[in-house]
């Protein structure tokens, strides 16, 4: 479906087998250079998600290649593969003619891990340097993701359930729409993806910056 301008929900996209790929992925990257670790908040808070990045390390509000909040080491290189995949969702969201799709050249993905108590507020996505689409991909638990609009973090707002195997495209005017996620519903994930528990969200992005 296209809840929105730019933003197209294609549910159960990616097939189980891939799905399975991905969870044992990213373990791999969990325990990589910079673990997965709840990143802190610059007011002392933590998030109640888990995250580990690739290619270039987040942290509110800034990108670096350095995970100088956690333990200085360099962040694990974003492979060629997950660059492929994510112009491959393109071309399934926008269109196997569209220029964008083809063009598209993420540099860094934030792999989010929840457990049932794991939530994600209301935000904007605006710490990287480019409009270039937002690709996501859900594994494991059922989640609801709030879509909102680009003026507040307020209503108007859409629930959607997002589900393990969507792909998710924000790009256009969605890209800078706020959006979070209130709930996860634990034990509705299938075991067979590797996910015996908790929802995996990759995000796929172009920071838009150089070294
Ligand atoms: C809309 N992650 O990592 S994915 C995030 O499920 C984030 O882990 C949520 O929000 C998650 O920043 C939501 C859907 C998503 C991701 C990035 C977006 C929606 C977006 C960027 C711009 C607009
Ligand atoms: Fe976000």
């Amino acid at each position: 479906s296209r809840p929105a301008p730019g933003a197209v929900h294609l549910p159960g996209w990616l097939p189980s087998g891939e799905q399975r790929r991905l969870v044992e992925a990213c373990r791999e990257w969990a325990s990589g250079p910079v673990p997965m670790r709840h990143t802190r908040l610059p007011r002392g808070g933590v998030m109640s998600v888990r995250t580990v990045c690739l290619g270039w390390h987040w942290r509110p509000y800034r990108y670096s290649r350095t995970a100088d909040d956690v333990n200085g080491r360099r962040v694990a290189p974003f492979p060629g593969w997950l660059a492929d995949l994510g112009r491959r969702a393109l071309r399934c969201a926008y269109g196997e003619e569209s220029a964008e799709a083809h063009r598209y050249a993420p540099d860094t993905a934030l792999v989010n891990f929840y457990d049932g108590d794991a939530r994600m507020g209301m935000h904007q996505d605006k710490d990287e340097r480019s409009s270039a689409p937002v690709v996501s991909l859900s594994v494991g638990d059922t989640c609801v993701f709030r879509f909102g609009n680009t003026a507040s973090r307020g209503k108007p707002y859409t629930d959607i359930e997002l589900n393990s195997g969507d792909l998710f495209v924000f790009g256009g005017p969605s890209r800078f729409a706020y959006h979070g996620v209130t709930k996860v519903f634990p034990g509705t994930g299938d075991p067979a993806t590797g996910m015996a528990s908790g929802r995996l969200n990759l995000t796929l992005r172009v920071t838009g910056l150089t070294d």
